[in-house]
């Protein structure tokens, strides 16, 4: 198909060539399905007005004669990214003074199985060919300086929104690419805690990029490290970085899931399962079973594990079965955190922090305890957890037996 972009987004520039792409493209949309055919003008016109908001809001603020940043005192270092469930090599606690985080993120389209059982698979939208997009983790009054790619054989245009940024629809409106483009973004983490970020385009095209992986976490943690009431350190051996997506794949009259040829050839289709607000799949790490059986995260007894858990669009309700949440940021770092939790609560459109120290060898689920979706549009990562058996917190006194009478 054509080269794919937003419509309603072009300004009078050198862009302008892509124009006729833009229209045949939108066309193609507007013809397409019997169900979207009536509802395609007034989504057209929504789209587009939602689209130019967001390019307006980007354009002002770039265009404005607002004074240089003050970069003074800050040193550069650059992030490694890493793909989930990993967290990149970062300190608890800072050293030194503010930084200049460099990063850099690559718009990714790419053919993903989400179920290798049913064949289901999506033409995902990805930051850096994950999802979700990689875990960033800088300190509270550090800057983040992103560079944003395109590959130019990519069929649309990306940016990304930051919710732990400041302005500019969380840098929405300052990092438009279109295929071969890049730019760079530097925002002041001011807020401490884990933030959602995100494509959004504009219009249906936010939902649509979301909903086919565009987002990720970002750790902003405070520059002496987590803390409990009593202020004490709290300090974690390793993360587990675990993103929540909601699929709606397109099914065909059989009630198969139907296989496109290229990034953005379902968009007429998902917009339809979109609208039913009914996730075909809603996994852990861009596809069912991308964290158990083989794929499952490890630790011992005794580690201690900070969960990152990001949920983009729909609320989540982690729950590791077997253990707790010792230790739960749902909101800012500078909050006294929750103890104890049996479930937590993850925001649709945001990222929590949940600290445990593992007690008792085993395997754990870390589900969703919506069960339905835990069970069975899977939302289930597995920890496999090495150690000694503790008697005293668990024993099996008697064996299944048959009973007498
Ligand atoms: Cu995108």
């Amino acid at each position: 198909m054509t080269k794919f972009f937003n419509p309603g987004l072009m300004k009078t520039s050198r862009r302008n060539v892509l124009r006729g792409s833009v229209l045949a493209g939108a066309a193609a949309m507007a013809g397409a399905g019997a169900m979207a055919t009536p509802r395609a003008p007034k989504l057209a016109q929504a789209n587009a007005t939602s689209a130019k908001l967001y390019k307006t809001a980007g354009q002002q603020a770039a265009e404005s004669t607002a004074v240089p940043a003050d970069l003074s005192g800050y040193t550069r270092v650059k992030q490694e990214l890493v793909a989930p469930p990993f967290a990149p090599v970062h300190e608890q606690v800072a050293t030194g003074g503010p930084k200049i985080v460099e990063i850099t993120m690559e718009t990714t389209e790419k053919l993903m199985t989400v179920d290798e059982d049913t064949g289901a698979e999506i033409w995902a939208l990805t930051f850096n060919g994950s999802v979700p997009g990689p875990l960033i983790i800088v300190h509270e009054g550090d800057m983040v300086e992103l560079t944003l790619r395109n590959p130019a054989d990519s069929k649309m245009e990306h940016n990304i929104d930051f919710h732990a940024a400041t302005g500019a629809l969380g840098g929405g409106g300052l990092t438009h690419v279109y295929p071969g483009e890049e730019t760079v973004l530097r925002w002041k983490a001011t807020k401490p805690g884990c933030f959602t970020y995100h494509c959004a385009p504009g219009g249906a095209m936010i939902p649509y990029h979301v909903g086919h992986g565009m987002n990720g976490a970002i750790m902003v943690l405070p520059r002496d490290g987590l803390k409990d009431a009593q202020g004490n350190p709290l300090r974690y051996d390793s993360i587990a970085y675990i993103g929540e997506q909601d699929y709606y794949l397109p099914k065909d009259e059989n009630g198969d899931f139907k296989v496109y040829a290229e990034a953005g050839d379902d968009y007429n289709d998902s917009l339809d399962a979109m609208r039913t607000l009914v996730p075909t799949h809603q996994v852990f790490n861009g596809a069912v079973g991308a964290l158990t059986g083989e794929n499952a995260l490890k630790a011992k007894v005794g580690e201690t594990v900070l969960m990152v858990h990001n949920s983009c669009m729909v609320d989540s309700r982690p729950h590791l079965i077997g253990g707790h949440g010792d230790f739960v940021w749902e909101s800012s770092f500078s909050d006294v955190p929750l103890t104890g939790m049996e479930t937590w609560f993850v925001r649709g459109g945001s990222a929590a922090a949940a600290m445990y120290t593992f007690e008792q060898p085993g395997v754990y689920a870390y589900v969703n305890h919506n069960l339905i979706i835990g069970a069975m549009l899977g939302g289930t990562a597995h920890f496999v957890v090495e150690g000694e058996w503790d008697n005293n917190l668990m024993e099996q006194v008697v064996a299944p037996r048959v009973f007498a009478g």
